[in-house]
């Protein structure tokens, strides 16, 4: 089967298909197609992912998966949360996201530094059926360090670690065991679950 990533993210879309490897499909890119990118117009992850994935399966005729995602500081009540992509502005400026997210820590003088990543991933048919994953990773916020990942990776280190998702390789940031189902990144954890509802484990 042929299946459609409808992310315009490039380092999303290096994960994405990675993770759809092992599920033996062939993925093509929704820039590869040329889709449009529609406007996330929803109020919660899984709705932005449903937009994306509905509008990639009627256009190409194919399944689609889309991801929504974003970094949730508790401090700051959840945000960036959905409008993570957004911070970064028109340039993609995830220092300056990074600086931003410091700055309103200061401004309220929180010294809270708790973070999540949430991963939000939905599986679109072009008969309009849609199936929602979901997968979240616990952290800290600590000052941006490394520069492998894409986006707030260099500021998040995850709980029980010493070193920041820009500063691990790609197969530690989300590779899978999937005998065991262990994962650590949001992404991995949702094609985890993606995985656990095909009741089999990829080759
Ligand atoms: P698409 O909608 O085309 O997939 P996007 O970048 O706009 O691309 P989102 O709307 O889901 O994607 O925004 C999520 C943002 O959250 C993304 O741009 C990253 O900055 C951030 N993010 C999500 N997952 C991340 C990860 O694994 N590491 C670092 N940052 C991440």
């Amino acid at each position: 089967g042929k299946v459609v990533i409808a992310t315009h993210n490039a380092g999303k879309l290096v994960e994405m298909r990675e993770l759809l490897a092992p599920f033996g499909v062939e993925a093509v890119s929704a820039g590869e197609l040329g889709l449009p990118e529609p406007d996330e117009t929803g109020t919660m992850f899984a709705e932005n992912a449903a937009i994306k994935a509905i509008a990639a399966a009627e256009a190409s005729g194919l399944p689609a998966f889309a991801d929504d995602s974003g970094l949730c500081v508790d401090a700051l009540d959840g945000a960036p949360g959905l409008f993570s992509a957004r911070w970064a502005g028109p340039n993609k400026d995830f220092t300056g996201a990074m600086a931003r997210i410091e700055a309103e820590l200061s401004k309220r003088g929180a010294t809270d530094r708790r973070a999540h990543f949430i991963s939000a991933l939905v599986l679109a048919w072009p008969d309009g059926h849609t199936e929602l994953f979901e997968g979240r990773v616990f952290g800290d916020l600590v000052a941006p360090r490394g520069n492998l990942g894409f986006g707030y990776d260099p500021m998040f280190q995850p709980e029980g670690m010493d070193r920041t998702f820009g500063e691990i390789s790609s197969e530690e940031k989300h590779g899978v065991d999937w005998q065991s189902g262990e994962a650590l990144s949001h992404r991995a954890r949702a094609f985890v679950t993606l995985a656990a509802a095909c009741l089999r484990r990829p080759a």
